[in-house]
């Protein structure tokens, strides 16, 4: 007499074993009893997840710590390389065409997998700044974040961006230095420069043995003990590894005295010199807990992951503009932070990507979609594994899942099956690069206007239109690579080769459409997404030569 759903299952078994039948029980103490195991089951579910985003200056090796993160979870078998050649496996996450070809990640993905009893949901973001936006709104869905500097190059122009967006955020990092096995600076030097530049204490968890071709593991704090590795072929497999004691003879003849010597004095003044490892201050954000390692190879690999689990923070509350909401508040609610169109070949449809924000989410109930008030029936979930997918029967806070976007979800809205709300300081961004773009075939007009539609749903390029009415839409984008995002997929989803004019506007300011008929010297005027009324200008000049001359205007910088 098991309910197919694990918690019902549980209290049928109860309430048999109490030598009670069903129908003899009175309704409301069962439903009482029903509610607190549902309710300690959701608290058990929240305090065992983790949910983060890994952030970097492009290069740092995100994508292939992700990958190597998946083989110690056994999410999977072998990992692909980011440099694989062709036909050979790719990585999980970036899965695009495009990603493969360049060797970039261009979209954020999103991976779960189970380590040691925990529920890991993994957010790979982009580090090129022409793709922050995503990166920025996927922030909005971690509880921490991995931060990865290269050992050769420390902390680089786009670190120091996304890690001040996650202090804003108020999000604890942990940081990942990476590429030991290459030729790099001096470990205590770097841990400065995270000092001076970032203004975090930072406090090695690990120690790199050695550097370079000569780099052969770590020493763990936390046991006093030496991890020490064997490379594999390509670093497909896991390293296999071997504990060992600082002061082993055996270490000594195997380093070498010069290099034991320099480890020991090393350990020494990190045991002694630099202050001991203090969560509640990484859960503040006073501090940063670092670990030494090489993704390639998979030095470290192990040793940062049994330790994450146990350091990073479990789904916290939301900020809402009314206030917080908890994880185990009583009803399911979420956030769509990325849309996402025609992610595999067989299934050319979007896909919302939901972060779970509180409650258990349970395949086929219904939830208020917010900015419309339209009650859903959320029948086709999905996880989402990169490219991969697979329905789901439940889901929990810190989780993300995949909807069927039939058009509804946009980026930023809010679903609850208990109280309306929105979400407090959603990023957005105001383009400052436009272009023109039209089909280079003018038959093609009515794919070209579908693809246009779903990439801008999903946030590629945003689209403005003429507010005269002419027919050439008006992209905006961040960064230059966007356009050439958007020009691949249309040709490559939508078969639509296009051509792109790159336009002389690089502001777009919001305002009133009392102040669009008033406006007298400069500022194109469109209509944005949501069809509010916008002006472009080509540079600051011309905005503030319009406020000097007609001081009344109210122009925006982002949308009101
Ligand atoms: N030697 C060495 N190379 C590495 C290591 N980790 C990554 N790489 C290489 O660095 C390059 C970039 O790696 P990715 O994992 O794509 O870097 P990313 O941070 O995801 O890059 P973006 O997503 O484009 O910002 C690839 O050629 C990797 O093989 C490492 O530990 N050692
Ligand atoms: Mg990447």
């Amino acid at each position: 007499m098991r309910c197919p759903r694990c918690i019902c299952g549980r209290i049928v078994a109860y309430r048999f074993a109490a030598g009670s039948s069903p129908d003899a029980m009175p309704a409301r103490p069962v439903l009482a009893i029903l509610r607190r195991l549902m309710l300690a089951d959701l608290a058990r579910e929240v305090a065992r997840r983790r949910t983060f985003a890994i952030i970097s200056h492009p290069d740092a090796g995100k994508t292939t710590l992700t990958e190597k993160l998946l083989l110690y979870g056994g999410a999977i078998e072998l990992a692909g390389s980011v440099t694989a050649r062709r036909n050979q496996k790719r990585t999980a996450s970036d899965w695009m065409t495009l990603e493969q070809e360049r060797g970039i990640s261009i979209t954020s993905s999103a991976l779960q997998f189970e380590y040691r009893g925990f529920c890991l949901n993994l957010l790979d973001t982009p580090g090129h700044q022409d793709f922050s936006e995503d990166t920025y709104r996927t922030l909005m869905a971690a509880d921490s974040a991995v931060m990865l500097l290269d050992a050769g190059k420390g902390v680089e122009a786009q670190t120091r961006k996304l890690f001040a967006v996650c202090r804003q955020r108020g999000l604890p990092i942990v940081t990942w230095i990476n590429k030991l096995d290459r030729p790099g600076r001096d470990p205590f030097e770097l841990l400065d420069e995270v000092e001076e530049v970032l203004g975090i204490t930072a406090v090695p968890l690990t120690w790199p043995i050695d550097s370079g071709d000569r780099f052969r593991g770590v020493y763990e704090r936390a046991g006093r003990q030496l991890h020490l590795f064997e490379r594999t072929v390509g670093g497909k497999h896991r390293a296999p590894v071997t504990a060992a004691d600082l002061h082993e003879s055996s270490v000594r003849e195997m380093l070498g005295g010069e290099a034991h010597d320099q480890l020991l004095a090393d350990v020494d003044l990190i045991e002694h010199g630099l202050p001991a490892f203090d969560r509640e201050a990484y859960l503040a954000e006073r501090v940063t807990p670092v670990f030494f390692g090489s993704a390639v190879t998979n030095f470290g690999v192990q040793n940062f992951l049994d330790q994450f689990v146990s350091l990073a923070p479990p789904p916290g509350p939301l900020r809402t503009e009314s206030g917080l909401i908890e994880p185990t508040a009583g009803y399911f609610s979420g956030f769509v932070y990325k849309v996402q169109a025609n992610m595999s070949k067989a299934h050319r449809d979007r896909v919302a990507f939901v972060r779970v924000a509180s409650g258990s989410f349970e395949r086929g109930m219904t939830a208020t979609h917010v900015p419309s008030g339209r009650v859903l029936r959320l029948s086709y979930p999905h996880r989402l594994f990169g490219q991969e997918r697979t329905t789901i029967d439940e889901a929990f806070p810190g989780d993300v899942i995949g909807l069927i976007n039939p058009g509804v979800f946009r980026v930023g809205d809010t679903i609850s099956a208990g109280p309306a709300f929105r979400i407090a300081d959603f990023p957005r961004f105001a383009p400052e690069m436009f272009a023109q773009a039209r089909p280079s075939d003018p038959s093609q007009r009515k794919s070209f206007l579908k693809g246009l539609e779903q990439l801008g749903e999903e946030g590629v390029v945003q689209i403005f239109r003429e507010r005269s009415g002419a027919p050439t839409p008006i992209l905006g984008a961040v960064g230059q690579l966007q356009f050439e995002v958007f020009s691949y997929r249309m040709s490559a989803e939508y078969n639509v080769p296009i051509v792109v004019d790159t336009s002389q506007w690089t502001r777009v300011r919001w305002l009133s459409d009392e102040d669009a008929a008033s406006l007298r010297n400069f500022g194109h005027l469109v209509l944005d997404e949501a069809g509010r009324t916008a002006a472009l200008f080509k540079n600051d000049w011309e905005i503030d030569y319009s406020l000097e001359k007609q001081p009344e205007l109210r122009l925006l910088a982002t949308p009101p």
